[in-house]
């Protein structure tokens, strides 16, 4: 993990004339032993004792803490720190429209080496994508029918291999609440599933459930009733102890959480006889919130579009779980992915946990892509990142 962040700064540097740190790369701390002179336009930040970092238009080099065009992020120790950070692996639900699929054709499971390069930086946890069709064959009776093996083998190999290293692993069917075509509605079809997929890894304590990923064109009381449904059956399976995780309609978009969606009205209701449920909320930069664009409404929009979530979160006494998380790797996106993480951890624990979309062998030159070790988003993100460590 180290020899790929050393290359990728090798790399950095040697494209550049004088010696010298690019932008966003370390430039100091306990243990450093690289260049402390960063690249022209950008000066060495000191984050905390372990980690200092070039950043653009930073003029002193011995101030603490404060992130670009973030003034207001107060120091570290000011902060709630997350539980669970980290970036999702993609891969096991690529080729949706092929069921089952082939592996290494259309879909593919996530790289250890990836995950050992994200926990090496200190990130701790992952979120695994994969379809229900892949896992719960329509050929062999859909949700109600078998598990096909194969595929949970290969689930059950990427979770174990994160969690057996002490990371934690989200499973994320991601199926937008619509399986085999169709859109899921019965509850207690739902409820049945997830008590069943539950039991497969009830006895994993680092195992997270994330009962379905962006539900969208659905009313938000109706996503609501089919959460409640699948959280009951996760604790009915035996799984008493894991944190779950609930989305909302719109894609569980935070930006519309408290508007548009409904998800506002709903979602307050939601109870966990075990009392560790969160909100997952998703968040994009680009001007229509989708995760397409590397151009972001301006600099401080990370901030904005949480803010009314953070509020509502508080209101409730509920806890939020951002687990999508996306933007360019430009230094305006940047600066306001830094301003969202800085509102997240200002919240007084509001929020436990942030999740870049996404890592995953096969996003190829996809802006957000922080595949390691030199995907478009590596040498931004990761740094940032760990300023909130
Ligand atoms: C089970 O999954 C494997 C691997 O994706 C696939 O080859 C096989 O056809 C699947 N079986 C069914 C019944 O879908
Ligand atoms: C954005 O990604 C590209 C492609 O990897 C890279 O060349 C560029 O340096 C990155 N920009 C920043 C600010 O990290
Ligand atoms: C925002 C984003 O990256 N969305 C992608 C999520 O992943 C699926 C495949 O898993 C893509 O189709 C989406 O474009």
């Amino acid at each position: 993990m180290k020899t790929a962040l050393f290359s990728l700064a090798v790399a950095l540097a040697s494209a550049t004339p004088a010696l010298s740190t690019a932008v966003w790369g370390q430039c100091g701390g306990i243990g450093f032993s690289g260049d402390a002179t960063c690249d022209s336009g950008s000066a060495c930040v000191e984050v905390n004792d372990y980690y200092s970092q070039c950043q653009p238009g930073a003029s002193a080099p011995t101030s603490t803490a404060s992130a670009p065009g973030a003034t207001a992020c107060s120091s570290s120790s000011a902060r709630t720190k997350f539980q669970f950070f980290g970036v999702n692996e993609s891969g096991a639900e690529f080729g949706n429209t092929v069921i089952p699929g082939r592996l290494g054709k259309e879909y593919t499971w996530p790289e250890p080496s990836s995950i050992d390069y994200f926990l090496g930086q200190g990130f701790n946890t992952f979120r695994i994508p994969f379809l229900m069709e892949r896992v719960s064959p329509p050929s062999t009776g859909g949700m109600s029918g078998p598990f096909n093996d194969t595929y949970l083998d290969g689930l059950k190999t990427t979770v174990s291999y994160i969690t057996g290293k002490g990371g934690f692993a989200v499973i994320d069917p991601h199926n937008f609440m619509i399986f085999n075509g169709a859109t899921i509605t019965s509850t207690s079809d739902f409820q049945a599933w997830w008590q069943k997929l539950a039991t497969e890894f009830k006895t994993d304590k680092n195992v997270i459930f994330d009962l379905q990923n962006e539900p969208h064109d659905i009313p938000a009381q109706t996503v609501f009733n089919l959460m409640q449904a699948g959280i009951n059956g996760v604790r009915a399976s035996g799984a008493t102890e894991q944190l779950i995780l609930v989305e909302g309609t719109s894609y569980t978009g935070a930006w519309t959480w408290t508007t548009t969606s409904g998800n506002g009205d709903a979602f307050g209701a939601i109870k966990d006889p075990n009392n560790n449920v969160a909100i997952q909320m998703h968040q994009y930069l680009d001007s229509d919130g989708s995760g397409t664009s590397p151009t972001c409404v301006s600099s401080t929009i990370g901030a904005e579009r949480l803010q009314a979530a953070t509020q509502w979160l508080q209101q409730h006494n509920l806890k939020g779980f951002l687990g999508e998380l996306g933007a360019g790797n430009n230094t305006q996106c940047v600066t306001a992915i830094t301003g969202a993480l800085c509102e997240m951890q200002q919240a007084g624990g509001a929020w436990l946990g942030a999740l870049w979309w996404a890592a995953g062998p096969w996003w190829g030159d996809y802006y957000q892509s922080i595949e390691p070790p030199n995907g478009p988003a590596v040498a931004a993100i990761v740094p940032t990142f760990k300023q909130f460590m």
